[in-house]
């Protein structure tokens, strides 16, 4: 199928509603998430990396809000024949295209796509798992719980990789990297009113923490190893490793 244009905030809108993980959005997903996530291919590849390096023998690998599943065939493509893959989303039209997408991947490593909300999920016997742009949508008053609980799951040697848009503290540093990251918007092709009714849409849903926060928060689960290991504007990815 070819890969569909992002059109969604295209037309002028007399309410913005509330972004929803729905099917215009899953329709366009990749093409949004590329031209809107600086660092998105870099974070996949190295999802890619730490799942060769860390992945053991004979556990799960979780991908946790899989969306249409580029980080669970990076997980798939780079773990021992004997891992299993669990892929997990919430919404319907993500966890059906993933699905869909999945099956034509012919990995060695078995994979399963759950239709679950994540803060439901038992993690057990896992070696890796990816939160790759999507603990920013789970209540921030539930997040540390979440960790902690991964934190069990994980089996000792294990690894957390953790993406998120970021915020800053400084109000200078928060206007400035808002504005780079619009300007890098611009240049991926989104139209100005675009940008702006996709912000309204995402304000109350994606609600980004410092790194600093973030840093705190895995240390706190239990991992003694965390280290920031991607960087670009307003988004960050985290090592931890148990
Ligand atoms: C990628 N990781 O391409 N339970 C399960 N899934 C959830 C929940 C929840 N409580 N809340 C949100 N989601 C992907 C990209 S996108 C990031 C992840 C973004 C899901 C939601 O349905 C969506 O598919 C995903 O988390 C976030 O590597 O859109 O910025």
């Amino acid at each position: 199928m070819p890969e569909k244009k992002d059109n969604v905030y295209a037309s002028p809108m007399t309410t913005v509603g509330a972004f929803r993980f729905d099917e215009n959005v899953a329709d366009v997903f990749k093409d949004m998430i590329e031209r809107s996530v600086p660092g998105y291919g870099l974070v996949l590849q190295l999802i890619g990396l730490l799942a060769e390096r860390y992945a053991q023998e004979n556990t799960n690998v979780y991908d946790l809000g899989c969306s249409l599943g580029a980080s669970t065939l990076q997980l798939r493509r780079h773990i021992p024949a004997s891992c299993h893959a669990i892929a997990i989303d919430n919404s319907s039209a993500m966890a059906e295209r993933c699905r869909s997408n999945m099956s034509r991947d012919h990995s060695a490593a078995t994979c399963e796509i759950l239709e679950q909300d994540i803060r439901e999920t038992e993690f057990t016997n896992a070696s890796v798992i990816v939160l790759n742009f999507t603990l920013q949508f789970i209540d921030d008053n539930e997040r540390q719980a979440l960790l902690n609980r991964m934190y069990e799951g994980l089996n000792d040697g294990g690894i957390i990789l953790l993406a998120e848009k970021v915020r800053f503290e400084d109000e200078d540093k928060q206007t400035l990297m808002t504005d780079l990251h619009h300007d890098f918007k611009k240049l991926q092709g989104y139209s100005d009113l675009e940008i702006a009714q996709k912000r309204a849409a995402i304000e109350n849903v994606l609600v980004p923490n410092t790194e600093d926060v973030h840093v705190a928060r895995l240390k706190a689960a239990g991992f003694t190893t965390v280290m920031r290991c991607m960087h670009c504007l307003n988004f960050s990815a985290f090592l931890g490793i148990k």
